[in-house]
């Protein structure tokens, strides 16, 4: 397992408090519960880096984490809630959608989406958001520790062609069971390239 050194850069409401400095950032949004807190750890080798969801306030803000001192990890909210045309629409129109088109550092999209779910509205939106952005896209199928090598390699068709993303685009994998955290690092650095 490789070292990472990791650490909140700032909490973001709006433009005026994205950090100063020009790394390379990438994006992480999902659904709530999807696994991007337990990813961005696993990625990180860290317990509780990205566990803000216990501190209440921060969870509807953009937090950055610098990465190693050369790329910058974005966390978006959860999206996904039930009164999801107020709550979700607004997080969309207010946090992301400024962040995706006037972030010049802002190089690649990780979707965070549970491997055994089929994707919604919102991860659909996300990914055209990326598109849109001219963002590299890649897909993380949290749990897949959950699943049998069958059901998953079906379900990652399932999600491919739900988002209209090539499947090349998709990883598979488990923070739980640390698998294919590695193949996500390697997408990541593709994008940062
Ligand atoms: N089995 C399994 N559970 C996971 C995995 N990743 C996350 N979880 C669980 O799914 C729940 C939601 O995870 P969390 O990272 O908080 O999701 P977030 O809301 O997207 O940040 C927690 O109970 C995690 O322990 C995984 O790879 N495998
Ligand atoms: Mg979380």
């Amino acid at each position: 397992m490789q070292y990472h050194e990791a650490k909140l850069l700032a909490t973001a409401a709006d433009s005026s408090q994205w950090p100063k400095g020009g790394l390379p950032e990438i994006i992480f949004a999902g659904r709530s519960n999807a696994g991007k807190s337990s990813l961005i750890n696993a990625l990180t080798n860290r317990k509780n880096l990205a566990y803000s969801g216990k501190t209440p306030g921060k969870t509807r803000l953009l937090n950055f984490f610098e990465v190693d001192g050369r790329v910058v990890f974005t966390d978006a909210p959860g999206y996904g809630y039930a009164n999801r045309d107020s709550a979700s629409a607004l997080m969309f129109e207010k946090l992301i959608d400024p962040y995706f088109h006037h972030r010049e550092q802002l190089k690649g999209l990780v979707l965070v989406a549970d491997s055994r779910r089929k994707p919604n509205e919102d991860d659909i939106t996300m990914v055209e958001f990326g598109r849109h952005a001219k963002l590299s896209v890649i897909v993380a199928c949290t749990k897949a520790d959950k699943l049998s090598r069958s059901q998953l390699l079906q379900n990652m068709k399932m999600i491919a062609a739900a988002l209209g993303v090539n499947e090349n685009s998709l990883v598979p994998c488990s923070s739980l069971k640390k698998q294919g955290i590695e193949q996500v690092w390697e997408k990541i650095d593709n994008m940062i390239k």
